[in-house]
């Protein structure tokens, strides 16, 4: 079973009913009947043919939240093309490192964006496609995809400063789709306003899948904007709302009767991608009335843990295994630990993905016994729930973006006068963390100089807040740097 057959309950079943509404920063909106949807993707599709895509073959997208997103998402689906989703923050050297390792036949973005893309790049403009497809058939293209074929293949910053790509199946977003339409109660009745970009796996794997899976209504904004937020809660009355802990820091500046009169019509607010604090968990729940549900997920794997819907939202926890999800914790030799030990978290399960793209050393060092090794320290309570404790490896996530120091490590490393770098992540009230570069000299730090070059080379929530010069990195006898005694930064 394809993704399709999942979808058709919406697509097809409820053809005549409204199912999305999408807003631009311009302030352009886009209504679309299920049907309408259903249609538009077909003609895509059709295009995608004639363009001589097949099943198998890539095709990378770099594209804000819009329309056209989803038009492209569901052709892939109905073709067995692969979409690789980019990051519209990413610059030139982060996505040429993109297209060519998962060499895409084309790229499909904006008028506005495509400057971006490096020289030689296949581009669509959707602008430009748009009246192409007014000749294209409205039925669906071609049978049935299998279950086991790739849907995806999504970017995520290896260890190693390299991002991989993670190849996840049609089989996999239906298992993660299934899972959250089931534990979260999403029903067709639900209005589900959706903020988060579509080209990471929160937005399109969770909220892309529990919106057709379900039936329910979406409102998709461009981007999330702290300063209209409020106003769209009223405006759209949404049900269901899905963020990172950033989106829940902003929401509470939402004024007092404001934020109660949104939570009266809330049915359930979702956290993920990074860690929330429990101050904000209580604070929100202080000023909307509702208990923030907390879950747990990683691109290679989608989402694993989850606090329950009914039952105890634990603060501090990401809860108990997702249905079909085993999780187990070990020790650095492989062991499990007993209850309430810290070791790294494994997971197993039908949400799992099947490897990194190109990479087979990479995706066998990821898998041990079939569990997937998630690189995340945790520990269990006697009643099962989880709580993160941290990563084995350097991760910093500033937004729910994240940041992989290594990274920026090398490439400050590459620019003149600098003989070595460290960087480290900072606590920081809004977004969670942010970068900080340590630099050992040759000469003069120029930080604005520094700061242009980087901008070029970096997506700009990668950018180091600070650059402290010191005139040298604490080393331990064997030479690894301890970041933890870098002196202490301040904005
Ligand atoms: C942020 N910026 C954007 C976007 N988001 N630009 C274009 N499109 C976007 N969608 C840029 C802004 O232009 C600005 O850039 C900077 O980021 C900060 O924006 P600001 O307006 O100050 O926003 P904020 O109020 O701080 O909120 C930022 C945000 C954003 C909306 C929370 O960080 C965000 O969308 N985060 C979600 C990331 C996400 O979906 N992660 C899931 C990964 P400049 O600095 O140049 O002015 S998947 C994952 O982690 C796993 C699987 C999981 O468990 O979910
Ligand atoms: P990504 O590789 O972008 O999918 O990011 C996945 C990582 O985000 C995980 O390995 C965790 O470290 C982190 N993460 C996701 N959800 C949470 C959460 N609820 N609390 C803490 N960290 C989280």
């Amino acid at each position: 079973m394809g993704l399709t057959d999942l979808f058709d309950a919406s697509l097809l079943g409820r053809a005549n009913q409204a199912g999305l509404e999408c807003l631009d920063n311009a302030g352009n909106h886009t209504a679309l009947t299920f049907g309408a949807v259903e249609v538009r993707s077909n003609r895509l599709a059709h295009l995608l043919i004639r363009r001589g895509l097949t099943a198998g073959d890539r095709l990378a997208v770099y594209l804000p939240n819009r329309p056209e997103f989803i038009d492209l998402f569901l052709a892939c689906v109905k073709t067995g093309v692969i979409l690789v989703p980019m990051n519209v923050l990413y610059r030139e050297r982060e996505i040429r490192h993109i297209l060519g390792d998962a060499e895409p036949k084309a790229v499909v973005t904006s008028a506005l964006l495509a400057p971006e893309l490096p020289s030689g790049t296949d581009v669509w403009v959707v602008e430009a496609i748009r009246r192409e497809l007014d000749g294209e058939p409205d039925s669906r293209p071609v049978g049935p995809v299998a279950g086991d074929a790739p849907a995806a293949i999504c970017y995520t910053s290896g260890t190693t400063g390299t991002s991989k790509g993670a190849v996840l199946t049609h089989d996999n977003f239906l298992a993660n789709g299934t899972g959250l339409v089931t534990c979260w109660q999403i029903t067709s009745e639900d209005r589900y306003l959706a903020v988060l970009p579509l080209f990471h796996v929160h937005g399109l794997g969770n909220g892309i899948h529990c919106w057709l899976a379900s039936g329910c209504h979406m409102r998709l904004l461009e981007r999330f904007d702290h300063s209209t937020a409020a106003a769209q809660f009223e405006d759209y009355r949404p049900t269901l709302f899905f963020g990172v802990p950033t989106i829940y820091v902003r929401l509470l500046d939402t004024e007092p009767t404001r934020a109660q009169q949104i939570g009266r019509r809330m049915r359930l607010f979702v956290s993920g991608s990074a860690p929330l604090p429990a101050q904000v968990l209580a604070d929100f729940a202080g000023l909307f009335g509702h208990r923030i549900l907390e879950r747990y997920g990683m691109t290679e794997t989608l989402m694993n843990i989850s606090n329950p819907y009914h039952g105890e939202r634990r603060a501090g926890t990401v809860g108990l295994p997702l249905p079909g999800i085993s999780a187990r914790i070990v020790d650095e030799t492989g062991s499990l630990v007993a209850t309430g030990e810290t070791g790294e978290l494994h997971i197993r399960g039908p949400n799992v993905f099947t490897g990194y793209w190109k990479r087979a050393e990479a995706t066998n060092l990821a898998f041990v016994d079939g569990f997937f090794r998630t690189g995340d320290l945790a520990e269990c309570t006697p009643d099962g729930y989880y709580t993160l404790k941290g990563r084995r490896s350097d991760l910093i996530i500033s937004g729910g973006f994240n940041i992989y120091p290594r990274e920026l490590e090398e490439l400050l490393l590459d620019q003149p006068g600098v003989r070595e770098a460290a960087v480290v992540g900072v606590h920081d009230p809004v977004r969670g963390e942010v970068p900080v570069a340590y630099l050992v000299m040759d000469e003069e730090l120029d930080v604005r100089i520094l700061r242009a070059v980087l901008k070029k080379e970096l997506a700009s929530f990668k950018m180091p807040r600070g650059f402290i010069r010191v005139d040298s990195l604490p080393r331990t006898a064997l030479g690894k740097v301890q970041k933890h005694l870098l002196p202490p930064w301040a904005p």
